[in-house]
C-alpha cells in the first residue's frame, strides 16, 4: 500500500516536472502575411525578440512572414483553432464575417493617422469582446499608411477606371471596384507582384509601403495619393495558448505588445514618407487626385458607409457615433 502511494507520488511529480518544463519553454508559431522586410513584419520580429529577452527565453515566438505558414485570409481561423498560437491579420479582410472588423476599411471615414487612432479607440472594446467569444486575445494593432490608387494610365476621374482589372485585398476594396465599374480580382499581398507582372491586374488601391514592398513601380507608373483610409493589422493570440503561460510571461507579452503598438505606429508614419520618396525615385508620378477624381471617390465612400451601416445595424451606428464624438 505504502509502496503504491509512493509510486503514484513519484508519477505525479514526474508529470508536474514535465509540465513545468513545457510551460517553462513555450514555443509559439506566429503566422503573418506580409514580406519579411515590411514594417509590420519587422515589428513582429522585434516583438518576438523583446518577449524572448523579457522572459529569459521562456517564450520563444517564431515569426513566419509572407504567408509562408497560412495565407492571409486563413490566419484568423488558424489562430482560433490553435494551428498557430499567434497570427497577424488585417481586420478589413474579415468584414463579411462581422461588419465592425471592416470599419477601418471604409473610404474617407477615418483618413488620417489621428482619425484612425480615434476610430480604433471606438472599435477596440467591440473587437476585443468579439475575439474573446472566438477564443482569441488582441495584443496590438497598427495602421497601414494611407491608401491611394496605383494605375498604368493617368486618371482624370473615376470613369477612367471603367473595365480596368483592379486588384482588391478585402471586401471593401472589391466593392470600390464594382462602384467605379472596374473588374475586381482579389489578390493578397504575397501574390501581388506576380499578379501585376503577369497582367492579371492593372490597378490597385493600397499604401506606398506595399507599392515599394511589391515593386508596383515596375509596372504601375501613377500613384494618386488619395489618403482614403488606413486599414489596421492586428496581432492575435489563441486564448488557450495565452492562458497556459505563467503570470510573469503573460505580463511580459502584454508589455512587449504595448511597446510594439507605439513602435509600429511610428514606423508606419516614417515608412509612409519614405515609400512615397522611393516610388518617385523609381519613376512613379505621385499625384494629388484631380478634384473630379476626389469627388467621385468621396461619393463611393458615402455609398459604402451607407451600405455598411445597413449591414452593421445598431452596433455599427453606435460605433460611428462614438467615433464622430471623439
Ligand atoms: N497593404 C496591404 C493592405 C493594406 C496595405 O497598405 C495590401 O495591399 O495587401
Amino acid at each position: 500500500m505504502h509502496r503504491r502511494i509512493f509510486t503514484l507520488t513519484a508519477v505525479a511529480a514526474f508529470f508536474s516536472l514535465i509540465a513545468g518544463i513545457a510551460s517553462a519553454q513555450a514555443k509559439w508559431d506566429l503566422a503573418s502575411a506580409y514580406p519579411a522586410t515590411n514594417f509590420h513584419s519587422e515589428n513582429l520580429v522585434q516583438f518576438a525578440n523583446d518577449v524572448d529577452k523579457a522572459t529569459g527565453g521562456k517564450l520563444k515566438i517564431t515569426v513566419h512572414s509572407n504567408a509562408s505558414l497560412f495565407k492571409a485570409p486563413e490566419i484568423k481561423r488558424a489562430v482560433q483553432g490553435g494551428q498557430a498560437q499567434a497570427g497577424e491579420i488585417i481586420f478589413a479582410n474579415f468584414q463579411n464575417e462581422w461588419q465592425i472588423y471592416g470599419a477601418d476599411g471604409l473610404p474617407f471615414l477615418a483618413d488620417s493617422y489621428d482619425d484612425s487612432n480615434k476610430l480604433y479607440k471606438a472599435q477596440k472594446p467591440l473587437i476585443e469582446k468579439k475575439l474573446a467569444e472566438q477564443g482569441m486575445v488582441l495584443l496590438y494593432a497598427v495602421a497601414w499608411p494611407p491608401q491611394g490608387i496605383y494605375t498604368k494610365k493617368p486618371l482624370n476621374s473615376a470613369a477612367d477606371l471603367k473595365g480596368v482589372k483592379w486588384r482588391a485585398y478585402s471586401p471593401s476594396t472589391s466593392r470600390i471596384a464594382e462602384l467605379v465599374g472596374a473588374q475586381p480580382v482579389t489578390v493578397q499581398a504575397a501574390e501581388l507582384s506576380q499578379a501585376i507582372a503577369t497582367g492579371v491586374v492593372e490597378a490597385t488601391m493600397t499604401s506606398g509601403a506595399t507599392g515599394v514592398d511589391s515593386k508596383l513601380f515596375e509596372h504601375l507608373k501613377y500613384y494618386y495619393d488619395m489618403q482614403a483610409w488606413l486599414p489596421k493589422n492586428a496581432l492575435l493570440v489563441n486564448q488557450k495558448a495565452f492562458a497556459a503561460l505563467d503570470k510573469s510571461t503573460q505580463d511580459a507579452v502584454m508589455k512587449a505588445a504595448a511597446e510594439a503598438q507605439v513602435r509600429g505606429l511610428a514606423s508606419s508614419k516614417r515608412v509612409n514618407t519614405e515609400s512615397i520618396e522611393k516610388l518617385k525615385a523609381n519613376g512613379v508620378q505621385v499625384l494629388a487626385p484631380t478634384p473630379q477624381l476626389k469627388a467621385d471617390m468621396k461619393k463611393v465612400g458615402d455609398t459604402m458607409l451607407k451600405e455598411w451601416l445597413d449591414k452593421a445595424g445598431p452596433e455599427g451606428k453606435t460605433l460611428i457615433d462614438a467615433f464622430h464624438k471623439s
